[in-house]
């Protein structure tokens, strides 16, 4: 009986403690369940109307946080972003919904929106506060760069410009061209955000020569790193990548409305040699039959131990150490710091030109009279890792060739425009 009391006495002691407890466990579950919810930071009160709105954002974020698509989850919070901009303009003192915006802008790599957010969210006391979620926004912010005083500037004449997916240009004139030819990292953020399909009928190289094999963009029949230029896209591809790029700064208030990427004219290209006349066709540098060393990206000896045919047509005296494509930049600039536009992969320019070809009437014999049709070639530019002929070297050289066609030694270069007028 003593025992049994001195165990009441002991549980009456230490009642009060387990009770503390579990109110300090239910304090904690509701911060837990607050934080993963966009919750748990002071809010505003709301009319009803505003509180749906607000109830129906949460909603889509919430619906991004929990899908492990990427596709779909940046696609949630692009929704996100731009149904909350009324939201956000009726509501500035909200810290929430800057929070929320701040962070979907950190992941979606939206610098505008990022920016404001972070102005808005320094002039509701966020620097001073001791809530960890809000302190590592703050802190992500800051360290993209985003938190400056001064909104992030549009690409300006004569200037150098890095794009949101860190593509680097520089002035030419009047316009800005890509340092790189476009990389694998920059189109698979174009696949990532709109599942564009470019994976049909692309020529890739092995022991049989040119033939469609079933690789892709992605699979190109040797390895590449997201710093290789994408190869195996067509012109079409290449358009449908810049017309993507031009809505999604423009949408960022990034670009002005007569700000666009598009694809070069050859024209334009040349412009991006920083050479002209004479001078396009004694570049790159060919003495006695043989290249220069160091000259770019072609197919020297190092390209014979690659996938390639038995009759393969290589450069005898020149080794560059790439077998196939190299990471963008891994020879010198030119003079206006332009990289690439000898050898690695041919590059699609702007420009078009008809052909009449003569084709066989299905069903007819062999020897049936031809029927003859119209034909719309795309021009390309530079040379490949697979050029080996030195007379398609000379940088004003060109090689013209229809718009769907995709080869594993093909790529693009875009170049962004400034027409007059726009605002
Ligand atoms: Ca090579």
């Amino acid at each position: 009986m003593l025992e049994l009391n001195l165990l009441r006495i002991k549980f009456m002691m230490v009642r009060p403690a387990i009770v503390s407890t579990l109110f300090f466990l239910a304090f904690l579950g509701q911060v837990f369940i607050g934080h993963a919810q966009g919750q748990g930071l002071p809010d505003l009160k709301l009319s009803d109307e505003a509180r749906l709105e607000w109830d129906t954002l949460e909603l889509i974020n919430q619906k991004a946080q929990d899908t492990h698509d990427l596709p779909e989850r940046a696609a949630l919070l692009n929704e996100f972003i731009e149904r909350s901009t009324p939201f956000a303009k009726e509501h500035p003192q909200n810290l929430n919904i800057w929070m929320m915006r701040a962070e979907a802008a950190l992941e979606l790599s939206k610098p505008n929106t990022g920016w404001e957010a972070g102005q808005k969210l320094k002039s509701l006391g966020a620097m001073k506060s001791e809530d960890r979620r809000v302190r590592k926004v703050m802190a992500l912010l800051n360290y993209k760069g985003w938190l400056n005083a001064s909104q992030p500037k549009r690409p300006e004449v004569s200037q150098s410009w890095e794009n949101t997916l860190g593509m680097k240009f520089v002035a030419v004139g009047k316009f800005h061209v890509c340092v790189w030819e476009t990389r694998l990292r920059d189109f698979k953020e174009f696949f990532n955000a709109t599942r564009y399909n470019a994976d049909s009928n692309m020529y890739s190289l092995g022991s049989g020569g040119w033939k469609i094999r079933g690789n892709t963009w992605r699979s190109p029949g040797f390895n590449q790193t997201d710093n290789h230029p994408v190869v195996g896209v067509n012109w079409s591809d290449a358009m449908a990548f810049c017309e993507w790029l031009t809505k999604r700064e423009r949408a960022e208030g990034l670009l002005a409305s007569n700000q666009k990427y598009r694809l070069p004219t050859e024209a334009e290209w040349i412009l991006a040699t920083g050479l002209e006349g004479e001078a396009l066709k004694k570049f790159p540098v060919i003495q006695e039959g043989q290249l220069k060393s160091a000259s770019g990206n072609y197919a020297g000896v190092e390209s014979k131990e690659g996938n390639v045919p038995e009759t393969w047509d290589f450069l005898k005296n020149y080794t560059d150490g790439f077998r196939e494509t190299a990471s963008v930049g891994s020879f010198l600039p030119n003079a206006l710091g332009v990289y690439d536009l000898t050898g690695n992969v041919w590059e699609w320019c702007l420009d078009s030109a008809e052909k009449i070809r003569d084709v066989q009437v299905r069903g007819e014999p062999k020897d049936a009279p031809k029927k003859s049709e119209k034909i719309m070639l795309h021009a390309q530019r530079g040379g490949g890792w697979a050029t080996s002929n030195l007379g398609s070297m000379p940088l004003d050289t060109r090689k013209l060739e229809v718009e769907d066609a995709r080869r594993c030694d093909l790529g693009f270069r875009i170049l962004l425009e400034t027409a007059e007028g726009g605002h």
